[in-house]
């Protein structure tokens, strides 16, 4: 699917800012895969559709969740835990992607898990680092971003652990794995 042709699927699903938004890490993930060496075009197409279903009704990406393959944990969870899940089901289902590192990206774009490859760590990446965002710490994880992709994704990883901890949030398992995972890889 050509870049233009996914950004006009997706715009009728999102907000003016979080268009926005998914240019920006569409931008940021062309640059870290050009850099780590994974595929451009893969990379485009995975930050457009990472959050195609963000604003689907929390009914209706519950009811994914229940009727398909999903694992039911999630929604024992914060919803905002299910747009990757849901996303990675939808573009296959309604746009016939079945591309398993784009589905996989999105998928796991929130939470990230262990093992994750170096495309998913990607998108992981810059949708934390786009130049929109405003988190504590940002500017730490953007330089390492230019020097080491797995000790970035970790600072992402604790960075978010951290903050979700701070408000007393319930953390998903994978978000556990990915911290532990890339925490034993830098070792
Ligand atoms: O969709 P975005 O806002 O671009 O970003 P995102 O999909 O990475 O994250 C959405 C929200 O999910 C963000 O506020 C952080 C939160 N989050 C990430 N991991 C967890 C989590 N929330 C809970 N409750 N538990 C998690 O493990
Ligand atoms: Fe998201
Ligand atoms: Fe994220
Ligand atoms: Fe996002």
């Amino acid at each position: 699917m050509e870049k233009n042709e996914a950004i006009n699927i997706v715009r009728p699903y999102l907000t003016k800012a979080r268009m926005e938004h998914t240019i920006r890490v569409a931008e940021t993930a062309v640059g870290l895969a050009s850099k780590y060496g994974e595929s451009v075009e893969k990379a485009e197409l995975a930050a457009i559709f990472h959050d195609y279903a963000k604003y689907r009704s929390l009914d209706e990406m519950a009811r994914w969740i229940r009727e398909s393959t999903l694992p039911k944990d999630l929604l024992d969870y914060h919803h905002e835990l299910w747009h990757g899940p849901v996303g990675s089901l939808l573009i296959e289902r309604e746009h016939g992607i079945t591309d398993t590192d784009i589905k996989n990206a999105i998928y796991y774009h929130t939470t990230g898990r262990a093992n994750m490859s170096q495309f998913e760590m990607i998108i992981y990446l810059a949708d934390y680092i786009e130049p929109g965002r405003k988190f504590p710490g940002l500017d730490e994880v953007r330089q390492m971003a230019e020097r080491d992709l797995l000790q970035a994704c970790f600072l992402v990883s604790k960075n978010t652990i951290n903050y979700l901890m701070k408000k007393n949030a319930t953390i998903y398992p994978d978000s556990f794995h990915a911290y532990n995972d890339f925490n034993r890889k830098l070792r």
